[in-house]
């Protein structure tokens, strides 16, 4: 039997490891929990941080690692992600065996379904898996934004001689159920596995926290073949990997836990590491913000540890006095390319590419997605305004709540989210 371990064996050698690793980025998922900022495009393809999309994090983790050889499982509104992908994501070279392969949902099984869960969306492409012919393989959510050296993860998982491997990170108990919750032996095996579970176990001596799984899996690429055949065959499975194939192996197969502290690039100040879910528009919003303090703990600043993406070529950004003296200017805040500030005061704001604020206006503490017109004395506080939505001269939201929910949405954490659509706009998009 082909065994990795044996042959891969030295675990000191990690671009062995990663060069002979298949990255399988999840990228299908909705993510109905940001309301209308994903009704046109999937989680993955939301702008983050001024100038990213959240998939970015991830791909920038697998060519930062060295995970060089990746494919991205899209589904659920997938046009602006791919879009998205063959614009900034194609510099990867094939004649060294690098590439992003974009995977359509493209009903490969013969009974010509779409996805089911997320094994199955590896399943169906498992053909194009097998002719890479790695020795393991990463399956990776496309959902999270976070710096995480995968080489590292690998080579535990060598040294570990784990067929599984599962990262995780330590969460509130209180929020425990929105991740799959695993428990660990003294060595750091897995030994129990919950996918979302009502009440879950804390970790031993820590009743503050439980151990969250990342939704980010090594796989000796042989094992995972055929644990993906068996899971198949099974009529009553829902084919996902957090609900199915984890808690189906742990008593057959070594999987272990590693815990996220161990590979993160980005340690913090505070010891924390940093990997947020931006499932949630108060989550989203949070993280956002984050980006704007004085020493956020996301270093998007790293030189050795870059965030790539793709961005418009656009004039740089320009702030200018209106023509009544007012100064246009943005303060703790992050403004991207073809941004014009004129006459009006920005804080504490993400503002991405080609966003115009006119005299007169404030934003403060809101996320403008890209193109965003904000009108003449328009005041918004605490908004997410969707990309291209043309907010009209003197408008007022962020500071009546019951006022705002008439017409836009406004999440349980008081943040305000303005789509076109809400704003009454055809935007050709
Ligand atoms: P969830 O994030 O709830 O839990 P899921 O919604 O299945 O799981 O999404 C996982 C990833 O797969 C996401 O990146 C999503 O975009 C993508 N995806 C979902 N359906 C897909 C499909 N049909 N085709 C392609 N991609 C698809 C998972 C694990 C938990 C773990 C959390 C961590 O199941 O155990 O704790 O991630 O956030
Ligand atoms: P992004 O905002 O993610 O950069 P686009 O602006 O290109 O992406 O839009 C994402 C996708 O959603 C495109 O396929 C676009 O045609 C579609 N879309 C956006 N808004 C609407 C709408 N109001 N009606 C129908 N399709 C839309």
């Amino acid at each position: 039997d082909y065994c990795p371990q044996k042959e891969r064996g030295d675990p000191r050698f990690v671009s062995a490891l990663t060069r002979n690793t298949f990255a399988m980025i999840l990228a299908g998922g909705r993510g109905s929990r940001l309301h209308q900022l994903t009704d046109w495009r999937a989680k993955p393809a939301v702008p983050f941080g001024g100038k990213f999309r959240i998939i970015d994090f991830t791909l920038s983790n697998c060519v930062n690692s060295g995970v060089r050889r990746i494919a991205v499982a899209t589904q659920y509104m997938s046009h602006s992600l791919i879009q998205h992908l063959q614009r900034g994501w194609s510099f990867l070279d094939g004649r060294f065996h690098e590439f992003v392969e974009i995977l359509p949902a493209s009903q490969q099984s013969p009974g010509g379904l779409w996805y089911q869960g997320t094994a199955d969306a590896v399943f169906q492409n498992l053909s194009i898996l097998r002719r890479n012919h790695p020795a393991f393989v990463m399956v990776l959510s496309g959902d999270h934004v976070y710096k995480m050296d995968y080489g590292r993860m690998l080579a535990a998982h060598v040294s570990s001689k784990a067929d599984v491997t599962v990262a995780c990170v330590e969460v509130p108990v209180g929020q425990a159920s929105a991740f799959g919750i695993m428990g660990v032996d003294a060595e750091g095996r897995v030994v129990r596995f919950v996918e979302k579970p009502e009440h879950p176990d804390p970790i031993p001596g820590q009743p503050e926290l439980a151990l969250a799984s990342m939704g980010v899996y090594v796989f000796n690429a042989a094992l995972l073949d055929s644990l993906l055949e068996t899971d198949a065959e099974h009529a009553d499975s829902s084919h996902d990997f957090g609900k199915d194939i984890i808690p189906g192996c742990i008593d057959h197969h070594r999987v272990m836990a590693h815990r996220f502290a161990d590979s993160c690039v980005n340690t913090p100040s505070d010891g924390k590491p940093y990997w947020r879910d931006v499932g949630t528009l108060d989550a989203y919003w949070e993280a956002n913000m984050e980006l704007t303090k004085v020493s956020p703990e996301l270093n998007l600043y790293d030189q050795l540890w870059p965030i790539w993406t793709y961005q418009e070529q656009l004039p740089p950004a320009k702030f200018v006095f209106d023509d009544d003296g007012r100064r246009g200017m943005a303060v703790d805040s992050l403004v991207a390319d073809g941004v014009v500030i004129s006459g009006a005061l920005v804080r504490r704001s993400l503002l991405f590419g080609g966003a115009r604020v006119n005299s007169f206006a404030s934003v403060e503490d809101s996320v403008l997605l890209p193109e965003v017109r904000i009108g003449r004395k328009a005041m918004l506080r605490r908004c997410i305004v969707d990309k291209r939505a043309q907010v009209p001269e003197g408008l007022v939201v962020g500071f009546d709540p019951e006022q705002d929910r008439m017409r836009f949405h406004v999440s349980p954490g008081g943040v305000t989210l303005i789509t076109p659509e809400m704003l009454g706009q055809k935007v050709f998009r």
